[in-house]
């Protein structure tokens, strides 16, 4: 509880959220003897793993790495089943975590807020609930995930259609049967790719309405093997702290001194099958150039091409599912058999690249000229990521403004973390920081460490408020933006940009450079806080 200008705050945190981000949060800020509660609308933890419970949903990053290191005992006692864990068994962790430090007795489930307003002559946030209570506190920490608001594109006819839908990012709780049924699965983007091989084992028939083929590599995933498991583990916490301070904020074994022209076509075919048969990221740092030269890039993208052509046997429908964009330009994706299952009787593939969906009718979905009859729609359409979530609340900052004006023309954030204008607010893994181009647990708790060490600074010195200025935020954005476009991450359309979602402004949201990113918060630190004001 704060007292400070006669105003005694109900909490210290407020945090938004559940998922990785709230509960470290709560973890954290409780540790150090804040007063906290976290919300959510979800009726369990997880966030992302809570909500993503469709056939395949599988993390991309290894378990080993995608797992919390705040807790030493934590991570040696927890044993993964496989490298890359399914939804499942992450979910099963997340719920572990929040047991393991007593922490649900501070989260409120199903409980969604509305708004948050700042009163600035006291220094403190006003939060109410879908239910209509309110809550004040000192600090408003919004852990509210990059990819939690579901894009459903409107298509004619929806409402005519009989049939099951499902967004993969809202599946339901209960289980859902496709065993036999008729499915269409909209969308070719990691979600896709992941429940296209799951739901075709289940499936009468499955269609794929693909409006965009993708790149993806195998993931390769296995049961952790135990010889790797125990060495990681015998140094764990180095092991960690080499991740944090590697690109990406994980495990990669890139080659940042060779150019990919540096060397002769065999070697470099014979780097490319290498990292083939690694699975992972691997090809994204395959050469120092593959993420940032056009010519280079596309050698990546003709290797994986080729290799569809070798798994996919009708040569047509190879063809069709043959990607023709800049590799990465949209987020690369791991699979399990994906190009595999296009070999299947039970399989088809409707490509929608010129025409799109027509529209949906009362027994399936028109395109082409032909209704595909189906019992049931998966929505792998993506998400509002970034921004969507947070322009839904009410956030009104200094003078009544509304985050959402702030953001009209396009997210406005210093270190991607905290916006002029919003004092004592911070958005974890929020726009114009690394967040989605990283290990989103490293980025996580790096943003968590950083908020709540701030706090206890702000605690030490008496300090109510802290507010990002307008002359370090504005240089911020243009910064984020310019190194991006050093990139091939932005060579294309993608949601990094919010090209996915009609209307959103085109601004590359991303921070493309995890390890500059982090020497920056710790720069900002040790010179008090530049960039911030603190009263
Ligand atoms: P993505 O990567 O945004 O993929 C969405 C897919 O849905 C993509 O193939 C889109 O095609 C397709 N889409 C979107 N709107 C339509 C319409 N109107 N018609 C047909 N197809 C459409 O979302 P995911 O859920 O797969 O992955 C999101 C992230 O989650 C992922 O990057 C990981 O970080 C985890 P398009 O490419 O736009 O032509």
């Amino acid at each position: 509880m704060s007292t400070v200008n006669s105003v005694t705050t109900d909490l210290d945190a407020v945090v938004v959220g559940a998922g990785f981000a709230g509960i470290y949060s709560l973890q954290n800020l409780r540790n150090k003897g804040f007063k906290t509660r976290v919300y959510e609308a979800a009726g369990g933890v997880g966030g992302t793993w809570y909500w993503n419970r469709y056939p395949g949903a599988r993390c991309d990053i290894p378990s080993l790495q995608y797992s919390y290191s705040f807790d030493e005992t934590l991570q040696q006692e927890w044993q993964w089943k496989n490298k890359y864990s399914d939804q499942a068994d992450i979910l099963n962790y997340a719920n572990h975590v929040v047991d393991r430090f007593d922490l649900r007795k501070d989260i409120q489930f199903d409980t969604r807020i509305v708004s948050a307003i700042f009163d600035e002559d006291h220094n403190f946030w006003t939060i109410t609930t879908d239910a209509g209570e309110s809550v004040t506190a000192r600090h408003f920490v919004l852990a509210t995930g990059c990819l939690s608001t579901s894009n459903i594109p409107e298509f004619e006819g929806f409402d005519d259609y009989q049939g099951k839908a499902y967004h993969s990012g809202r599946w339901p709780q209960e289980p859902v049967d496709l065993t036999g049924k008729k499915v269409a699965i909209i969308g070719s983007g990691s979600t896709a790719i992941q429940a296209i091989p799951a739901v075709a084992e289940l499936a009468g028939h499955l269609y794929s309405f693909q409006r965009t083929p993708q790149f993806t590599i195998p993931q390769h995933n296995e049961p952790l093997n135990p010889e790797i498991e125990k060495q990681i583990k015998s140094r764990y916490a180095t092991y960690r702290d080499e991740n944090y301070h590697s690109p990406f904020a994980q495990e990669v074994s890139g080659n940042f001194e060779t150019n990919t022209f540096d060397v002769s076509d065999e070697e470099r075919t014979a780097e490319y099958e290498r990292r083939w048969q690694m699975g992972g990221f691997a090809f994204l740092v395959a050469y120092a150039d593959s993420g940032s030269d056009r010519v280079a890039n596309e050698t990546i993208a003709d290797f994986v091409r080729d290799k569809i052509r070798g798994i996919v046997n009708d040569p047509a429908l190879a063809e069709k599912l043959c990607p023709d964009f800049v590799y990465a330009s949209k987020r690369p994706v791991l699979d399990t058999n994906y190009f595999e299952t296009f070999n299947r009787d039970n399989v088809t593939l409707v490509d929608i690249r010129d025409n799109g969906i027509e529209r949906f009718t009362e027994t399936g979905i028109r395109a082409n000229g032909i209704n595909h009859e189906v019992d049931c729609v998966i929505f792998a359409t993506g998400f509002d990521a970034l921004t969507g979530t947070l322009n839904k609340m009410e956030i009104r900052g200094r003078g009544g403004r509304l985050l959402k004006d702030k953001w009209a023309e396009g997210p406005k954030a210093y270190l991607g973390l905290c916006a002029e204008g919003f004092p004592n607010m911070y958005v974890i893994t929020g726009p114009g920081s690394p967040s989605v181009l990283t290990n989103m647990m490293v980025a996580i708790e790096q943003h968590v460490n950083f908020i709540a060490d701030t706090m206890v600074h702000m605690r030490a010195n008496d300090q109510t408020r802290i507010e990002a200025k307008l002359e370090a935020e504005e240089p911020w954005v243009a910064h984020v933006s310019e190194l991006g476009h050093t990139t091939l991450f932005t060579a294309g359309a993608n949601w990094y940009f919010g090209d996915n979602i009609p209307g959103k402004p085109r601004v590359f949201l991303p921070h493309v450079d995890w390890v500059g990113y982090v020497e920056k918060c710790e720069d900002v630190v040790d010179k008090n806080y530049d960039g911030f004001s603190l009263a």
